[in-house]
């Protein structure tokens, strides 16, 4: 295992410590080359609005490259890491999530993605840091992240019967998605091992705002999601699969019918857990509603429209753990 350099603790007050949760064993698992898949990937999107799939495609040589620059950048000195951030919102960020307070036990970076690789806006503050192979094995990992939401987007049409099957995939295929890439790096947690009771928050629990999350962590657990009826359990680490999230643009979409997951992460006293994630989110102008097309006779719109813009806008104002879909509602 590599180990990254301890970041030194800041003025900044830790976050609440709560009880660990009991591992869940029951992840829809869904092998995209399946017959089928489709169904059951619809099924996981409404009982848990997170799955995991196997056979995606990615090559695992390519998601291990992008891990290894991820923890080189990680292991450089604080002052080094310091001249890529602070992240507002994009950029090398420190304990601290967006700007109203909210902090975890962690350290990230965070990329902004156009099309079809990072923006440059992203890209100038990472030159000051990175080799070239950091950002060109980036670019690589961000057109094969994209290439797996679209067609999980895709299967979930099918899934729906809904036509044309790119109708969620087209959103994040535009040429002006908004998207974003974020590197963790959870450290180990020192307080843990001294006899705290309980676990540490390293990324608060919150619901995504984009439509699909694409996620994949080293084989250090710490991910936890709510369930329906509001339990807390634990998600074992699988470093071969992609953990897919729905987002609340997608629960919009589907008129409530597909779950935005909540979700978030503890510390652990030992290890690091790195982590990657795409957010494949909607073009700043694209109108969001519940298609017309998923909803039953009679049915209401749970959401009026408004724009990916208008969302935004709302979200950087919110806090981690608020409901920011509540202000949508009709
Ligand atoms: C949660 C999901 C993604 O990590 C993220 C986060 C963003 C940020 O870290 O800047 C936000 C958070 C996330 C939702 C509410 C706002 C914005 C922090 C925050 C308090 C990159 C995103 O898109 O939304």
């Amino acid at each position: 295992m590599v180990v990254l350099t301890k970041p030194s603790l800041e003025q900044v007050s830790l976050p609440t410590p709560h009880k660990p949760r009991s591992c869940f064993s029951g992840i829809p698992v869904i092998d995209m080359l399946e017959p089928g898949a489709e169904a059951l990937l619809v099924k996981a999107c409404e009982e848990f609005g997170l799955f995991k799939v196997t056979n995606h495609g990615v090559p695992m040589e390519l998601v291990a490259r992008l891990e290894d620059e991820a923890v080189k950048f990680f292991s450089l000195s604080q002052m080094e890491k310091e001249r890529s951030g602070p992240a507002n919102p994009f950029g090398y960020g420190n304990r601290k999530i967006g700007g109203n307070g909210d902090v975890g036990w962690l350290e990230y970076l965070l990329l902004e993605v156009t099309s079809k690789s990072i923006s440059h806006a992203s890209l100038a503050f990472l030159k000051e840091t990175c080799a070239r192979s950091f950002c060109s094995v980036l670019n690589e990992y961000i057109q094969a992240m994209r290439r797996l939401a679209s067609e999980v987007l895709e299967l979930m049409a099918q899934g729906l019967m809904i036509e044309p099957r790119n109708i969620f995939s087209k959103v994040v295929m535009d040429e002006e998605s908004d998207s974003v890439l974020r590197l963790n790096h959870y450290p180990p947690c020192p307080l843990l091992l001294q006899g705290l009771n309980g676990t540490m928050t390293g990324f608060g629990e919150h619901t995504d705002p984009q439509l699909i999350s694409v996620l994949r962590s080293n084989n250090t657990s710490g991910l936890e999601i709510s369930l329906r009826d509001g339990t807390w359990v634990s998600v074992l680490p699988d470093t071969e699969s992609f953990f897919i999230n729905v987002g609340d643009s997608l629960q919009v979409l589907t008129n409530g019918r597909f779950r935005s997951v909540r979700h978030r992460v503890v510390a652990n006293g030992y290890k690091s857990r790195v982590s990657m994630v795409y957010f494949g989110g909607p073009p700043s102008r694209e109108r969001l509603a519940p298609l017309p097309l998923l909803m039953g006779e009679g049915e209401q719109s749970l959401y009026r429209e408004f724009t990916w813009c208008e969302y935004k806008r709302c979200a950087y104002r919110s806090r981690l753990a608020d409901n920011r879909l509540e202000q949508f509602e009709s």
